[in-house]
């Protein structure tokens, strides 16, 4: 019988890669990340961007290593799907030009201004689209830039949906990345004007939304010539959001509220999959979004997550982290923590200076040297994610057996077991490429290759997933205050 195979296009804020998943007989699944590049902001004319050029371009040769891959494996490539960070699209004009250099959402203006301006109150915008005011909404920076006032036949997409449409020649997106926006009902996968005219967009530049692991279609000619690949390669759309794709194994219909779940990468996302939205005033306080998950609403408290270790490391100009944490492993919790998502870490910049700033002002003057910095900047990770784990059950009134945390950060031992002595509750640490994993789950789904995506997460072995009990109380002394 054939063996079809899926590749996954994960763009990360940090990184980008394309990872093949191949049905591997009765151990499930085998994952190869046959292609990885780097990613950050760079500043273009003082506007903070992202290279998509280059992107797409590392992209193409991902995919080509891919196929090469299925060939002298055995497998038949059978389908590609895409996922992205949030939040940042382009504009499509009436030729198929996409406007460039995507901006990053690092660079987000002020959105007091939008907000006061806009017709319809702070607790409507949440009640409707379930997305609370952030400087990075699509939503809010459209308005600030009053670009889209009129379509003039130009379709907006959003990151993963570019990728899509250079490699299909379709427009579109799914519920999962255009609910980043702040655009999308949180109730039902569809934009609506009030929420669009609100803020000055017009609704017929709002890309066409259809569900998550429908068939685009194959590749264009172009993309086929660059990438090796044939004509019966389908291209899906997934969990085009990243987030969205790394829980694409929370099902609440299936599994009710079972796990708090942590994604942890240059975000941290804290939260729940839910059946349906939480609008509650409550919720909006406590920071949490209503996104569209691959199924069902994820409810989540957006975090700064590992962006702030990831600027330290860029600015003492990539020194080996392995050692770097192994140096804070055994050294006591601190309660004396600062707050991760302090405005002043959100923009690009010396990083260390504003820990250090921070750390003072939480009483705990660090140090000369890396190690204290690194200690502090955990340390804090940890506490906030408790602080989301205890927002999420105060405001879910379930209490979970357990935390699900994956992501890059799910590989950072001192984080996980910090997060389940500080929780009282077992945490399940990985996959650390969730994103990729979950993007070919979702089109094993669609494909009919496994019934359910959360198939393929549960294969997954110990080289994968490692547990963390909550018997073993060594690092924590005392709670943070
Ligand atoms: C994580 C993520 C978050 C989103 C942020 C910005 O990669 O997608 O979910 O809030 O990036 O887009």
């Amino acid at each position: 019988p054939e063996r079809r195979a899926y590749a996954a296009v994960d763009l990360g804020a940090s990184s980008g890669r394309v990872v093949l998943g191949v049905p591997d007989g009765d151990a499930g699944w085998r994952f190869t990340e046959v292609h990885r590049f780097a990613n950050e902001v760079s500043e273009m004319e003082g506007v903070d961007v992202w290279d998509v050029e280059h992107l797409y371009a590392e992209t193409l040769v991902g995919l080509r290593r891919a196929g090469a891959t299925c060939e002298s494996e055995g497998y038949r490539l059978a389908g590609i799907g895409v996922d992205s960070w949030g939040v940042d699209w382009t504009l499509v004009d009436a030729d198929g030009r996409a406007e460039l250099p995507v901006r990053s959402y690092r660079g987000a203006p002020d959105p007091a201004p939008v907000v006061a301006g806009r017709p319809l109150s702070v607790e409507s915008v949440y009640a409707l689209s379930g997305i609370p005011d952030h400087a990075i909404n699509t939503a809010l920076r459209l308005s600030a830039e009053s670009t889209l006032g009129t379509a003039d036949g130009r379709t907006l997409l959003f990151v993963p949906d570019l990728w899509v449409y250079w490699l299909t020649g379709k427009t579109g997106t799914d519920p999962t990345i255009a609910s980043t926006s702040q655009l999308l009902r949180a109730d039902t996968p569809a934009f609506t004007p009030e929420l669009s005219s609100a803020v000055g967009v017009s609704n017929d530049a709002l890309p066409r939304v259809h569900a998550v692991g429908s068939v685009v279609g194959p590749l264009t000619s172009e993309a086929r010539s660059a990438t090796g690949l044939g004509a019966e390669v389908t291209v899906f759309r997934c969990a085009g959001h990243d987030t969205a794709a790394a829980f694409a194994f929370a099902d609440p219909s299936r599994d009710g509220v079972a796990e708090v779940l942590i994604s942890s990468g240059t975000w941290s996302l804290v939260g729940a999959a839910l059946a349906a939205p939480l609008t509650t005033e409550e919720a909006r306080l406590r920071g949490f979004s209503n996104e569209h998950g691959a199924t069902g609403t994820l409810l989540l408290q957006n975090q700064t997550g590992l962006w702030i270790l990831q600027e330290c490391l860029r600015e003492w100009g990539s020194p080996d982290l392995a050692s770097l944490l192994e140096s804070v492993q055994r050294l006591p919790f601190d309660p004396r923590t600062f707050t991760t998502s302090a405005p002043e870490l959100f923009g690009t910049g010396p990083m260390e200076t504003r820990v250090r700033a921070l750390c003072i002002a939480a009483g705990r003057a660090l140090p000369n040297g890396r190690v204290s910095v690194v200690h502090a900047i955990i340390d804090s990770l940890a506490a906030a994610y408790a602080s989301g784990v205890r927002d999420t059950v105060a405001l879910t009134g379930v209490q979970p057996a357990r935390i699900r945390i994956v992501g890059g950060g799910s590989r950072n031992d001192r984080l996980c077991r910090l997060t389940a002595e500080l929780t009282g509750l077992p945490v399940i640490a990985g996959p650390a490429e969730a994103t990729a994993i979950g993007t070919v789950a979702i089109q094993a789904a669609a494909d009919g290759a496994v019934s359910h995506p959360a198939e393929v997460f549960d294969a997954l072995d110990d080289a994968h997933v490692r547990h963390y009990p909550t018997t073993d109380t060594a690092l924590v002394k005392e709670t943070p205050a």
